[in-house]
């Protein structure tokens, strides 16, 4: 697919990312709604091309709300770069502040393990490019951690291959970290690290979203969300904080790579953030136990 920005030149911002006109966009449907922004599924007249335009809810940001978009969208725009990270097609400015990117045919990994039994090949493969989508955040100079990585943040595209979105936000989501928790749209506490309950100022490094990756092989194996039976999240920040973590009784013995994987996602959430592996381990451990390609 050829860039759009080389065919339709317009006016960019930072000469990195191009300005999308909102009313070239046909809205076709809402995809979903969070706190403070929604995705619609919309088609770019020009382009001919199926996007997902995430919408933000101005009224929810404090400070340049152009500012938190063009956050997002110079490290989206890095996404071009990695097979499992999402791309930027272009900012939308007016009327409404939005992000465009690429419509991923296969919705999030949430909604996959919510409606199929998905095959184990497959639920190894996409662990693996869920590593090497976070290997290659990691490795950017300044470093991108995501602070929100769950199943409802990975896309899968026509092929089912992974592309990690929603870390955009990553930054700003980190400082108000307990508020997004405790607010009504906010279900990120299960994938929180215990250090960051002691101390909310904590800056997150390259281990918060190795635990969220350990939270997230749980969900992968059990198609259960995590602590789903406790009702109260202030219970969870406790439980998780004095070392309690995901039901492992929920995860099958039978299976010689659950048993490897289930390893390895108690590794990712260990009590001591030294003790979690990186992501190159992760992505180079999974790749021997399946012969996944690199
Ligand atoms: O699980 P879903 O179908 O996949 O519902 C959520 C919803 O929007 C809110 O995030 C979907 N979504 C987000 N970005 C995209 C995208 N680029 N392509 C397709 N669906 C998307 C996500």
């Amino acid at each position: 697919d050829e860039p759009p920005n080389s065919r339709y030149p317009s006016v960019t911002v930072d000469r990195r990312f191009p300005i999308v006109d909102f009313e070239r966009l046909e809205k076709q449907s809402i995809l979903g709604r969070g706190g403070f922004a929604y995705v619609m599924k919309a088609r770019h007249l020009d382009w001919r091309q199926d996007v997902a335009v995430k919408c933000l809810l101005t009224r929810e940001f404090e400070g340049s709300e152009q500012e938190q978009v063009y956050s997002e969208a110079r490290k989206l725009n890095l996404g071009s770069r990695s097979d499992h990270v999402i791309s930027l097609l272009g900012v939308c400015l007016d009327p409404n502040i939005a992000i465009v990117m690429p419509y991923m045919e296969n919705g999030s990994l949430a909604g996959l393990l919510q409606d199929v039994d998905v095959p184990w090949a497959l639920r190894w493969r996409m662990a693996h490019e869920i590593s090497l989508g976070m290997t290659f955040l990691h490795c950017q100079n300044p470093q991108i951690i995501h602070c929100d990585l769950k199943a409802e943040n990975v896309l899968l595209d026509g092929d089912f291959h992974v592309k990690i979105s929603d870390f955009g936000l990553s930054k700003w989501k980190a400082k108000s970290r307990v508020v997004t928790k405790t607010s009504p749209g906010g279900g990120t506490i299960t994938h929180a690290p215990p250090e960051y309950f002691a101390d909310i100022n904590l800056a997150p490094t390259t281990k918060f979203d190795v635990y969220s990756f350990g939270v997230m092989l749980s969900a992968i194996v059990t198609r259960e969300q995590p602590y789903a039976l406790v009702v109260n999240s202030a219970l969870i920040s406790v439980a998780v904080t004095t070392g309690q973590r995901p039901d492992l009784r929920l995860i099958p013995t039978d299976r010689e790579d659950v048993t490897s994987v289930s390893e390895l996602m108690q590794k990712c959430w260990s009590q001591n953030p030294e003790d979690r592996p990186e992501f190159n381990d992760c992505a180079k451990q999974l790749q021997n136990m399946f012969n996944l390609e690199e």
